[in-house]
């Protein structure tokens, strides 16, 4: 996601995380290079001249002549995080059925994303429909109704009619009954260029006379620039209160959208992140934010792990002491690994680990473990205790003991030091600085 954009602003972190002060040169200096990673990924130039401000402006209060790097980082996650839209997360009241008008340019989404949303709801034990509002578009009522079907929520559509007008009267003079049979009524409407008059047109009326509680602006990440004529045409147009971003698997850019919330002064919701219907996921600007700086997504990483302890699945590998890490708890902590699963894909994104976990590390299957505990059996007590002491001939005896190879054997015990290094530097508080910016940014946010 946004990858460009993210290893620029990584990039900037880097700089200046082994930097203690900075002064009023190298701060400027600093914003310079975020504004330029900014205008690069399509962000809004207005938008980037007032960030930047922001941020000079905080971190050199009162014309100090110099900053903490750290306040510099967490101010400037801060406004990142501020441009990105607050967090609000999207929920039903319970019994009390909405409607939600899906609109945009064409191509951007918006089908799909009916279908996303309908599935998004049912997951969550909601009933939702969809409407089929789309006359223009040879195919539009096809593509729906096949989305519907795959998804398994029912449809409402006109097929023959061409008449936006007669359609509209129609779910209007019904849309009571909807009301009582579904939790989520879905508005899918049909997309046109800019340029085309009669699309304000048209949206105006349908919302005029459907009153939806929701009209979300479905919007492709790869739009760039023009996120903000899209934004202020539908804002206008209908009065947005809240904005969809899709296709944010592709964009290398993106720029637009990630401040499509400050355009329209709307939170965006959901993202979505491919054209499967499950490839759709609530947004949070934080997250966001702290991904695109570089420090992934800790608050998902501690949730899964919290989950994990708390149903007993992980055993609590703490280690308050490195002496006490040998071979034991190594073999525990690659078994809590292969339970946590997926986390390869997180772990993958804080650089702290990636750069410094080989991937096969990360990948521990079954047939690894065992042949780890095979490894460890043929060991001595003294050498489980002091795995130091292996040498040579000490690898090819615990070789033919175990039935491993030695070049696994010897693996193995590299990727053991490797560990107790890596949670050694941790320790001493030398590698997760970067990490305790974080989270202090984080705090400061609720502050
Ligand atoms: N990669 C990716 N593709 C997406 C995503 N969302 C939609 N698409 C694709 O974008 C294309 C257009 O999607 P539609 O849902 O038809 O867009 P639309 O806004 O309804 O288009 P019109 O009705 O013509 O205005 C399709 O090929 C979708 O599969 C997404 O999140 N990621
Ligand atoms: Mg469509």
């Amino acid at each position: 996601m946004l990858d460009n954009l993210s290893k620029s602003l990584c990039k900037i972190i880097e700089n200046i995380s082994g930097k203690n002060q900075l002064n009023k040169q190298e701060v400027e200096k600093v914003i310079l290079e975020l504004q330029r990673a900014l205008i690069r990924a399509d962000v809004d130039v207005e938008l980037v001249f007032q960030l930047s401000e922001k941020i000079k402006s905080t971190v050199l209060k009162e014309n100090a002549i110099s900053t903490a790097s750290d306040h510099l980082i967490t101010t400037l996650y801060k406004e990142l995080a501020k441009i990105c839209g607050a967090e609000t997360k999207f929920e039903l009241k319970k019994g009390k059925p909405i409607s939600i008008l899906l609109c945009g340019l064409f191509g951007n989404g918006k089908t799909t994303t009916a279908g996303k949303l309908a599935l998004y709801f049912k997951r969550k034990g909601k009933r939702a429909a969809l409407f089929g509002l789309d006359t223009t578009r040879p195919g539009a009522m096809d593509q729906i109704e096949q989305i519907g079907q795959q998804i398994e929520v029912p449809v409402f559509i006109d097929k023959k009619s061409k008449d936006i007008k007669q359609v509209v009267e129609k779910w209007k003079s019904e849309i009571n009954t909807y009301k009582n049979n579904f939790d989520v009524l879905i508005f899918d409407t049909a997309g046109r260029s800019m340029l085309d008059k009669g699309l304000v047109e048209e949206i105006k009326y349908i919302t005029k006379e459907i009153r939806p509680d929701y009209r979300f602006l479905v919007l492709g990440a790869d739009i760039g620039q023009s996120a903000k004529k899209q934004a202020e045409l539908f804002k206008n147009a209908v009065g947005i209160n809240g904005v969809i971003l899709t296709k944010m698997d592709s964009s290398a850019k993106g720029g637009g959208a990630i401040t499509a919330s400050a355009m329209t002064g709307a939170p965006v919701y959901f993202i979505g992140t491919g054209e499967k219907m499950e490839q759709f996921e609530q947004f949070n600007s934080q997250r966001f934010v702290s991904e695109l700086l570089g420090y992934g997504d800790i608050q998902t990483l501690m949730e899964k792990i919290e989950d994990l302890k708390k149903s007993k699945e992980l055993e609590d590998t703490n280690i308050s002491d490195i002496s006490q890490f040998d071979l034991n708890t190594f073999y525990s902590q690659m078994n809590s690994m292969k339970k946590l699963g997926p986390l390869k894909s997180i772990i993958s994104k804080l650089p702290l680990f990636s750069q410094k976990i080989p991937d096969d590390m990360l990948e521990v299957g079954e047939e690894k473990l065992k042949k780890y505990k095979f490894v460890i059996d043929s060991c001595t007590k003294d050498e489980r205790k002091n795995p130091e002491i292996i040498n040579l001939s000490r690898i090819k005896r615990i070789a033919q003991g175990s039935g491993v190879p030695e070049r696994e054997v010897a693996e193995f015990f590299k990727q053991f030091k490797l560990m107790k290094t890596m949670l050694g530097e941790a320790q001493d508080g030398k590698m997760p600085k970067k990490y305790k910016n974080m989270m202090r940014a984080m705090e400061q946010q609720f502050e």
